[in-house]
């Protein structure tokens, strides 16, 4: 089916239904479908796309959950089940701001090609990304304690922690509101929040991959109540297990839908499904051209989201500098260290360097922005 139509609404700035966005999918089209998203992403960015300096922490990797689709997560007694106290989490950070970039075990093969002059820098990451799993014995006021310890020992840093489902599993295990949960979260030291844990919205898929997960609806009341109390934050969505296009169309309409409402999203992040070492039977690794048809109709799509961000651990480094011509404008950070994807047979580095983003970005014709927590450039 010829796309003109879309194209014409595209360029008149009208939304675009779900009935435009099946079209899109069903497209073998790809150049079509990538240089509008691109239009779409320069008419919101300008020609510029935005990395971070940040820090990855998985506090355990010990879930009650143990959604199919999660390598990551071992249960208490597990062989390969890890907790870290905040004593280790506080050291893990010194440590990594003491060290010099480029002085790192296993980075990206970017590392080798980079044109750019390869002298160490000391790393000066602005921000720290924490979530975990859901431990059966970890009390919330341990939560908001690693919180206060962070900020006493890094004042400057800024933490973006908890996933929607980890803040639901907080209200149960405290007792307390959504409301009052999020508000105690805040007080100790949380400043945005990550967009995981988004999965697929719809039911019938949902129940399939993650049944211990809550709802679809629950997961979108907590991101309403985090935007309600202040709380910016990304949304995710998890594509290429058992899921079809349809269901990625309504997991995005429900996005859009609270979006209208709030204003709270920052960015949505679609996320390539690793299928190593999972319990989602006969599922594959995505293909390049099927993540950078998601990265570009998630940026026709929610028109009402500022940034689209191609998560280049998931991508891989070479599809997410491609995607950055296809409606993306972020890359996400320097991560330090990965662990959720790597257990599931991630094949991209686990770490890059500033000057590593910079190039990637620089040779897609980007312009690289380094970015804070609310995409104000730091350059
Ligand atoms: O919710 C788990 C996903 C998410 C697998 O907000 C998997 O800036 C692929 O949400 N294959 C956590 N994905 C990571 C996440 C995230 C990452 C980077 C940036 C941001 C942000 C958020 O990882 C989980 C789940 O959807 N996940 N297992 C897997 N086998
Ligand atoms: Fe637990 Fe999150 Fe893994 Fe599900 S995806 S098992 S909630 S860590």
């Amino acid at each position: 089916m010829s796309l003109l139509r879309i194209e014409k609404k595209v360029l008149s700035g009208k939304r675009l239904t779900p009935d435009d966005a099946l079209t899109l999918f069903e497209s073998d089209d790809i150049f079509t479908i990538g240089r509008l998203a691109n239009h779409v992403a320069v008419s919101k960015n300008g020609n510029n796309a935005f990395f971070i300096q940040n820090h990855h922490i998985n506090p355990t990797n010990i879930c009650v959950n143990r959604c199919t689709f999660c390598a990551f997560s071992r249960s208490k007694d597990e062989k390969g089940a890890y907790e870290l106290t905040i004593k280790d989490i506080i050291n893990i950070l010194k440590k990594a701001r003491g060290k010099r970039q480029g002085a790192r075990g296993k980075e990206s093969k970017f590392a080798k090609s980079s044109p750019i002059a390869h002298r160490p820098s000391p790393m000066s990451f602005s921000e720290v990304h924490i979530v975990g799993g859901l431990h059966p014995d970890w009390p919330f006021k341990h939560y908001l304690q690693l919180l206060r310890e962070i900020k006493n020992n890094f004042p400057e840093l800024h933490i973006k922690a908890f996933t929607a489902v980890e803040i639901d599993y907080f209200s149960k295990i405290s007792g307390m509101s959504l409301k009052k949960t999020l508000l105690a979260l805040k007080d100790a030291g949380l400043q945005s929040m990550p967009g995981g844990g988004a999965e697929i919205l719809g039911g019938r898929i949902r129940n399939k991959i993650c049944p211990e997960k809550i709802s679809g609806t629950r997961w979108l009341k907590v991101m309403e109540a985090a935007h309600g109390a202040g709380i910016r934050s990304n949304a995710t969505m998890l594509y290429g297990h058992v899921e079809k296009y349809k269901h990625r169309i309504e997991h995005m309409s429900k996005l859009r839908d609270l979006q209208d409402r709030t204003g709270g999203f920052q960015a949505f992040i679609p996320l390539a499904f690793h299928p190593k070492n999972t319990n989602i039977k006969g599922a594959q690794y995505t293909s390049g051209i099927d993540d950078l048809k998601t990265i570009a109709i998630a940026r026709l799509f929610l028109d009402n989201f500022s940034h689209i961000k191609a998560y280049w651990i998931m991508l891989g480094e070479k599809i997410a500098q491609l995607a950055l011509m296809f409606g993306a404008d972020d890359l996400d950070g320097t991560i330090i260290e990965e662990k959720i994807t790597h257990s599931a047979g991630g094949r991209s580095g686990v770490a890059m360097t500033k000057r590593e983003l910079i190039n990637l970005i620089g040779k897609s014709g980007k312009v690289a922005i380094e970015r804070d927590s609310f995409y104000n450039s730091r350059n």
